[in-house]
């Protein structure tokens, strides 16, 4: 199982939300990442949590190329976090080499040929709208058969725009769209995303779902998550701290 590090770019991941600060302290927190072991570095500018407001695309893009431009020099492979085909491109021509898109191709028209046309490998995650919007959109029959029968169509849509199948890589979106209850009920039951026959990827980490009050406790949440996923076949987590995760992994 891989460990995908996040290396958010948003101003609030940094103490003084200076640019010049956020480009040193990314680049380190990068670095500092591959030292511990890190498989994909997960690169955003773009606070996707519940009630964030949207950013521009030049502020987007002027948070993530330059991190991507000198991270891309260790060799390590890049995600871009974004919704936006543009960020994507210009990110993949600074090196990034996945895309990571939470919208799984429902914000931007433009992301699946864009896709098609980059030949990367294209993360489609389960989205129901903006993160304004999200959490009076989290209400399902049944959320495990719901957010399938949403994925499907997306899938769908990104092959016949000629994206590669072995290049999709699926990921049921938790905390987007979906109170505790819904986060739980998917991650009791991977098998069935597993079914879909593409990797998945979950990103569970410091999420309120895991409980805990304090972060300290949600980050040990997320650890013990990673245990428990690491011999079902999941692809990769999407995590904060990385030297946990191998641990985890490793079964240390
Ligand atoms: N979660 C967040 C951001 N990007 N990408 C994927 N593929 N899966 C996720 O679950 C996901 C994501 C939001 O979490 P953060 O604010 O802690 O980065």
């Amino acid at each position: 199982m891989l460990v995908m590090g996040i290396l958010n770019l948003t101003p609030d991941s940094f103490a003084d939300g200076g640019r010049h600060n956020s480009y040193e302290a990314g680049v380190a927190h990068g670095l500092e990442m591959i030292a511990e072991g890190v498989d994909i570095i997960d690169v955003g500018g773009e606070s996707t949590r519940p009630g964030a407001d949207r950013i521009s695309v030049d502020e987007e893009l002027s948070r993530v190329l330059p991190v991507i431009r000198k991270l891309a020099e260790t060799g390590i492979p890049i995600s871009i976090d974004t919704m936006r085909a543009q960020i994507a491109r210009e990110a993949v021509i600074a090196g990034a080499s996945i895309i990571n898109d939470v919208s799984g191709g429902l914000a931007d028209p433009d992301m699946f040929h864009t896709v098609a046309d980059l030949q990367v490998p294209y993360i489609l995650m389960h989205w129901r709208g903006q993160s304004k919007e999200m959490n009076s959109k989290a209400i399902y029959e049944d959320v495990v058969a719901d957010v399938i029968a949403e994925l499907k169509p997306q899938i769908d849509k990104a092959l016949a725009a000629g994206v590669p199948k072995e290049k999709l890589i699926i990921d049921p979106g938790l905390g987007f769209a979906k109170d505790s209850d819904h986060n739980w009920s998917i991650l009791n039951n991977l098998e069935v995303f597993k079914s879909l026959g593409f990797p998945v990827l979950i990103g569970a980490s410091r999420k309120r779902f895991l409980g805990g009050a304090t972060p300290d406790e949600r980050e040990n949440a997320t650890i013990e998550l990673t245990k428990k996923l690491a011999p079902q076949g999941i692809w990769g987590v999407r995590v904060h701290s990385v030297k946990p995760h191998v641990d985890a992994i490793a079964g240390k």
